[in-house]
């Protein structure tokens, strides 16, 4: 099951916070897309991220977890991604709550369907950010040296460079991706349409497509196609 995020090309993060109506769900659940991950920054409860897992799974498509409240861990995800920001300023974005989350729930935790995730977030606008204290001014040769530090020593399946909300330095990508030998780059922030899918794709494994789902659903589809199209991997 865990091996299923080394294969994705394409995917959409749903917000539970944010509404999204029948039609637009179904649009992007049938869009070929290859997975669902359902996470947010703020204003993630139990209830909401329940009633969108319950709406998405009446389509047959992977839908993950990606955990970002203690209290909004809902069972019946296909996997739980466990970010580690791994150029907060903060240590508890870095272990603190994870091992909180170890303590409190340890007994029942499903291990085998963590994955676990180390961002490296650089928008200073982005919620993601400020909440987590992130050194977002990173160079290019830094952010190579977190990502090799997160696959070569901490061997985390994902590095996900996160500029949530804008569309990031593609330089500073893809000198991430050459660090990395075994993790797998997810790329994230300001993808609006085919053209900005096919270039974030160029310099990593998998792109994730946010904000744009709820601001110009046909553009959000149209990233999902230009991956299909290029064979770029
Ligand atoms: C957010 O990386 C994702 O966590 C996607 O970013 O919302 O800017 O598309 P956008």
């Amino acid at each position: 099951m865990k091996q299923m995020v080394q294969t994705w090309r394409h995917v959409f993060k749903l917000d539970p916070d944010r509404p999204i109506d029948d039609q637009a769900l179904e649009a992007v659940c049938c869009s070929g897309t290859d997975a669902i991950m359902v996470g947010g920054s703020s204003g993630v409860t139990f209830d909401n991220t329940a009633e969108l897992l319950a709406r998405i799974r009446q389509f047959e498509i992977p839908c993950v977890l990606e955990v970002s409240d203690l209290e909004a861990i809902v069972p019946g995800f296909d996997l739980f991604l466990i970010p580690t920001v791994l150029n907060s300023s903060d240590p508890q974005w870095l272990i603190g709550y994870q091992a909180q989350a170890a303590e409190k729930y340890g007994h029942m935790i499903p291990w085998d369907m963590l994955v676990p995730e180390g961002y490296i977030v650089l928008n200073p606008d982005s919620t993601v950010a400020r909440l987590t204290r992130a050194r977002t001014s990173l160079t290019g040769p830094e952010a190579a040296a977190y990502a090799q530090i997160a696959d070569r020593m901490f061997q985390l399946p994902i590095v996900y460079v996160e500029y949530s909300g804008t569309f990031g330095d593609l330089e500073l990508v893809a000198e991430v991706r050459r660090s990395l030998e075994a993790s797998r780059l997810f790329y994230g922030g300001g993808i609006s349409d085919g053209e900005s899918a096919r270039q974030a794709a160029a310099v990593s494994d998998t792109i994730v497509v946010g904000n744009i789902i709820y601001s110009n659903l046909d553009q959000a589809l149209e990233t999902v196609a230009a991956i299909k199209d290029s064979n770029v991997r």
